[in-house]
């Protein structure tokens, strides 16, 4: 499977893509059951809100369950990415942003690869993340708003904001979110435009994109699937390595599977 020109061109030129109902219904409801079984393990992967309630995101579940495993090898996912990226890719970072009813907090703004640079040595933005919508994201429950075109004006901050980590487990984007006279010079510039679309949509976005989103305020969830793929050629030289189930050890190519999502069912005798 591969992008039009048209939707590269707008890859490159916006920053981000959408991809209206990639996954059908039934793929989608599979990866929400596999993620309602994945947020039950136990384990440092597992991120709670601040205020230590909810689960408000879970890492490298790819690893651990089937439906992601495939999901990641999709080669309606897959080809894509490296023909954005003009070269193989690996798992950078798989997580599940949970934002849930009425208590899913947002997410400052900030770009992932100021992030990735800082905690990973990272040297080139050569990274593509995909984000699956394991719900309908509407105006009510807290989508993600991009700034359209930011990613073309590099990186805007390249040191931490300071002051204690809000995350011991992960760079939560607030301690590298940009600050209102950041924004206020970008918007002016960009404006701003959020992702919106029902469960199975798929946005591909840029690691250097301004992108951020409002708490959940509706009844339902906002359950967000972000893939990363890297460059193999892009290795992170870290000066301490992060634990793996933040930033993926195996540099191996990926490669793409026709074990896709649903188990592919017995044929009865
Ligand atoms: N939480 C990620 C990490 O690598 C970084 C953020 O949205 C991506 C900024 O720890
Ligand atoms: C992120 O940038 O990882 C958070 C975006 C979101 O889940 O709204
Ligand atoms: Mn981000």
């Amino acid at each position: 499977m591969q992008l039009s020109q048209e939707q590269v061109r707008q890859f490159r030129t916006q920053g981000f893509l959408i991809l209206d109902q990639l996954f059908s219904a039934e793929e989608t409801e599979a990866l929400q059951e596999a993620f309602r079984r994945d947020a039950l393990v136990p384990g440092e992967q597992r991120v709670l809100e601040s205020d230590g309630g909810e689960v408000r995101a879970v890492y490298a579940s790819h690893v651990r369950q089937p439906e992601f495993a495939g999901l990641i090898r999709s080669p309606r996912v897959l080809d894509p990415v490296r023909q954005l990226l003009g070269g193989e890719a690996y798992i950078y970072q798989f997580k599940i942003n949970a934002k849930p009813p009425f208590s899913g907090a947002g997410w400052s703004w900030h770009q992932d690869f100021a992030a990735w640079q800082m905690a990973d040595g990272l040297e080139q933005p050569k990274l593509v993340n995909v984000g699956v919508f394991l719900d309908e994201v509407n105006e009510f429950n807290g989508p993600v708003i991009f700034c359209p075109g930011s990613h073309r004006d590099g990186l805007v901050k390249k040191t931490p904001a300071g002051g204690p980590a809000a995350s011991e487990q992960h760079v939560d984007p607030e301690d590298i979110a940009l600050t209102p006279a950041d924004m206020t010079g970008l918007v002016d510039r960009h404006g701003l435009v959020s992702a919106k679309g029902a469960a199975g949509t798929v946005v591909l976005f840029d690691p250097e994109i301004v992108h951020g989103s409002a708490p959940n305020m509706a009844p339902y969830p906002r359950r967000l699937l972000i893939v990363t793929y890297n460059d193999v050629t892009n290795v992170p030289h870290p000066a301490v390595p992060r634990p793996e189930y933040v930033v993926g050890r195996d540099t191996a190519p990926l490669r793409t599977t026709d074990q896709e999502i649903l188990p592919v069912m017995e044929v009865m005798a």
